[in-house]
């Protein structure tokens, strides 16, 4: 495990703008849409069962969760997109509040963008993409739930994705399961990286 991550305690959660933590330390962002894994992703990197809740039922985050780190760091867990349930107008303030936060928060130091490995590049994901090119933040894609694919097969998608992302500046793409936990080591690579730390794990 990474002993740093593993350190991770809730802090706050916030719904608009001006129940966002003050900005201090760096902070990692986690989006990704409903479903494709966000949650048990969060859970994986801070080696915790139920740091992040994980559902069967998508969507039902609606709030940007804090996570504390010892050295004043933070793990940002944001909302899912895709929530079919919400009506448009709902959808539409939630998506203007990521993108004032991914587009505006000066701490936030990179995000990791969650994908189904079946479903990569969603249009929400190429929103996404570009927001963070707008700011020039690094991004890091996890395609997830590679368990569900042959190797073949998912290092296939793992070479298509990476074509498609020359036009997104700095982004780097791995294939992940938050279920065998494969991936894991390349992960904690990049957010130590991100966070300008020693790899910090044992076993
Ligand atoms: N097979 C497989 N299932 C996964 C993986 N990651 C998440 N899931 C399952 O996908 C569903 C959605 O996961 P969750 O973490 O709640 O997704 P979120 O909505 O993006 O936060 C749950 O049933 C998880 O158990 C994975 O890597 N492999
Ligand atoms: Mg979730």
């Amino acid at each position: 495990m990474n002993h740093y991550f593993q350190q991770a305690r809730f802090l706050q959660s916030a719904t608009t703008r001006k129940t966002l933590p003050a900005e201090r330390g760096l902070e990692i962002a986690f989006a990704g849409r409903s479903n494709a894994g966000k949650s048990s992703v969060i859970n994986q990197v801070c080696s915790q069962k139920s740091l992040a809740r994980t559902s069967k039922t998508p969507g039902r985050t609606q709030l940007i969760n804090f996570f504390c780190l010892p050295d004043g760091d933070f793990l940002v867990d944001l909302p899912g997109y895709g929530y079919a349930k919400v009506p448009e107008p709902v959808k539409l303030e939630w998506q203007k509040f990521i993108e004032s936060y991914l587009t505006q928060r000066n701490t936030l130091r990179g995000l990791v963008l969650v994908m189904d490995i079946r479903h990569p590049m969603t249009e929400y994901d190429q929103t996404m993409l570009r927001w963070a090119q707008g700011r020039a933040l690094p991004v890091h894609i996890l395609l997830n739930k590679a368990d569900k694919l042959t190797r073949g097969a998912s290092a296939n998608v793992l070479l298509q994705v990476r074509k498609t992302l020359s036009g997104f500046g700095v982004v780097s793409v791995q294939t992940f399961s938050a279920l065998s936990k494969n991936g894991l080591d390349e992960c904690w690579d990049i957010l130590d990286q991100w966070l300008g730390r020693d790899a910090d794990r044992q076993g």
